[in-house]
């Protein structure tokens, strides 16, 4: 692998790699010497398969993502809600090669190889979901050809928003977690699992506004991107979780009837949106993808974060 004299790796040489990072197969042990979850179907399917194939071309601008993972899903909405050209690259980030802690010391999709602006500049890749999202969003501002930005331009506002991806990202999907991989060896239960997820999905629910579906009313955000790749995996807690969700059925909600059926009119609007149904495979693969985390077996590290109590990675 080439590199300049700063040691950062030069987006050319990222073309070549994908060959070798696409659709590894073989057991690999993770740098600390945890087993890792190697056997994911090895691409994606369903409306998420036509846009892989759509963005198969080598393309200066690369996301380098599993087809299941919902932090990649973020970055690749934003990319189709911005309508930005790029190649998209299926690796599995379960195999640790050398290779891709080049793209992200982390060892995480998604990553994103991002082109030299000019000519003698090179670029480091980035990686971690929320910041690739916010970065697609400042540097493709260009409304004509992108759209709307997906953050306000007032400062004020801005920061309202990102309070509320700092909860979706500190408080829901951890408990999502928490719940999914909810045993009957737990310290804890999964009224009480069940009851955290609906707490933070309530105090979201009470914040959103009026006029429209999304967070900030008739305007789509990253508030709404942050959270929607979890939101339509909610039916996998139902799948494999006794007493599932729990989210209470239409005019059932008791006393918080009003923020469940905000929340209701949120999840419909975002299980439609075209940014999440052309990015989602098909149903069935997930299950099978997900089956580590109902039975708390997987060694990915946002798994092993859950079982031991510690910070998302
Ligand atoms: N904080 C990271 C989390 C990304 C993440 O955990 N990605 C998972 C796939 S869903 C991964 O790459 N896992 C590899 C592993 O756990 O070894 C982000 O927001 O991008």
């Amino acid at each position: 692998m080439r590199r300049d004299l700063l040691g950062a790796v030069t987006p050319s040489d990222f073309a070549p790699l994908s060959l070798h990072l696409h659709n590894q197969t073989t057991p690999h042990t993770a740098p600390m010497g945890t087993a890792v979850d190697t056997s994911i179907h090895p691409h994606a399917t369903g409306p998420a398969a036509e846009l892989v194939a759509a963005h198969s071309a080598d393309y200066a601008l690369k996301l380098y993502a599993g087809w299941f993972c919902p932090f990649v899903q973020r970055a690749w909405m934003v990319l189709v809600e911005k309508r930005i050209a790029h190649q998209y690259v299926e690796i599995n980030p379960y195999h640790k090669s050398p290779e891709f802690l080049a793209l992200n010391p982390r060892g995480l999709v998604p990553a994103l190889v991002v082109p030299a602006a000019s000519p003698g500049r090179t670029t480091k890749p980035l990686y971690e979901s929320a910041v690739l999202c916010e970065f697609l969003d400042e540097a493709f501002a260009d409304q004509t050809a992108h759209g709307p930005r997906l953050l306000p331009d007032d400062a004020y506002e801005r920061a309202v928003c990102r309070i509320w991806m700092d909860h979706v990202a500190g408080k829901i999907v951890p408990a999502w977690y928490r719940l999914m991989q909810h045993t009957a060896e737990k310290p804890y239960g999964i009224h009480e699992a069940r009851a955290e997820l609906h707490t933070h999905l309530l105090t979201l629910a009470r914040e959103m506004a009026n006029g429209g579906p999304w967070f900030l009313g008739e305007r789509f955000t990253l508030v709404d991107v942050m959270l929607a790749p979890w939101a339509v995996r909610l039916w996998l807690i139902d799948y494999y979780k006794d007493g599932g969700v729990g989210i209470p059925d239409p005019e059932s909600g008791g006393e918080d009837e009003t923020a469940w059926k905000r929340w209701r009119t949120w999840l419909a609007a975002i299980e439609e949106r075209r940014s999440v149904v052309e990015t989602s495979s098909t149903k069935d693969m997930y299950i099978g993808v997900y089956k580590r985390y109902a039975d708390d077996t997987t060694n990915s590290e946002v798994g092993q974060a859950t079982r031991s109590g510690r910070r998302l990675p």
